[in-house]
């Protein structure tokens, strides 16, 4: 196989577009559908100050070190959970890009804003890990992105994200989620900042191509709390209809935008207010984040005599 642009020998096939690429010319390709996703969705411009909350895995470190590349104005924020071994590996590798590349790293420990990890705070509030960890992890970023002075937060989904996503959100006819599921996520009031994400039309095969090719040290494990979430059933059932049919996951996911207005009107319309406890955005007097503190930290109830 020969590369599409220089005709060397091709090292990364990219099926959804009938097409391959040597390395050099991959990155290009890369740059290029990062870029162009960014002026497509008007997610922001050179001037702006963009937070890229980075995981330690391949797309998020991917999507940061693309975004230094293309000349962005970028600041990073990692999150430790707190959950044993998988945090202090995945920092590691965010460290390691941050020193590479001479850009800024924030690092923020939930076991320091909340004085318990995120295993430990869904044992006390009875909870699953990753509800608890979706919504501190939306709560922070925001709360960092707006105190920090930032533009616009940046994530590392990809198309295989995005696509599942889309996918759960038919299945169970989520209407009000369909109807924010952006890659450019407008900010629905003034103290909640806009939200993009800059990979939508990239698979995570090529996003991992990438970080190969650009010899970024990423980890390739998993959460642990990550095993058997529904998402990873439906990437698995559309990489097979993928694997028949390439590029039935991009025609879907850029289908759903084209066809967007369906959903409008089917936002919960809930009224968003201040926090009474933290300020932060809600629907309620306090927020779920500032209920979650309470009940993690209320002392033990004794038992009745
Ligand atoms: S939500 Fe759940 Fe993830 Fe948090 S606890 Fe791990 S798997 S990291 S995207
Ligand atoms: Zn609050």
């Amino acid at each position: 196989m020969l590369c599409k642009v220089c005709r060397n020998k091709a090292t990364v096939e990219v099926r959804q577009h009938n097409a391959a690429y040597c390395n050099s010319c991959f990155v290009n390709y890369f740059l290029k559908q990062v870029q162009r996703n960014i002026q497509a969705q008007k997610m922001f411009s050179p001037q702006d100050r963009i937070l890229v909350v980075v995981s330690g895995g391949k797309d998020s470190l991917s999507l940061w070190d693309a975004l230094i590349r293309l000349g962005y104005r970028v600041t990073a924020l990692y999150l430790d959970l707190g959950i044993d071994g998988y945090s202090e590996r995945s920092g590691e590798k965010c460290r390691a890009l941050a020193a590479r590349t001479g850009t800024p790293l924030h690092i923020v420990s939930i076991k320091e804003e909340f004085g318990l990890s995120v295993p430990e705070l869904a044992r006390k509030t009875r909870r699953i890990p990753c509800a608890v960890c979706g919504r501190i992890k939306r709560y922070l970023f925001n709360k960092f992105a707006l105190e920090g002075g930032f533009d616009v937060v940046a994530t590392g989904h990809n198309l295989d994200d995005e696509a599942a996503a889309l996918l759960g959100n038919l299945l169970h006819w989520q209407t009000g989620y369909l109807a924010r599921q952006e890659p450019n996520l407008p900010a629905s009031h003034p103290k909640l900042i806009r939200k993009v994400k800059p990979l939508y039309t990239l698979t995570e095969r090529e996003c991992l191509a990438y970080a190969l090719i650009q010899q970024i040290s990423y980890l390739a494990e998993d959460c642990p709390y990550a095993e058997g979430a529904t998402s990873i059933t439906y990437k698995e059932a559309l990489n097979h209809i993928e694997q028949a049919a390439p590029g039935t996951k991009l025609a879907f996911f850029k289908g759903f935008l084209r066809h967007k207005d369906l959903f409008k009107n089917q936002e919960d319309g809930l009224e968003l207010k201040e926090c009474s406890r933290c300020g932060q955005i809600t629907t309620g007097d306090v927020c779920s984040v500032c209920r979650l503190r309470e009940k993690a930290t209320a002392p033990p109830k004794r038992p009745a005599s």
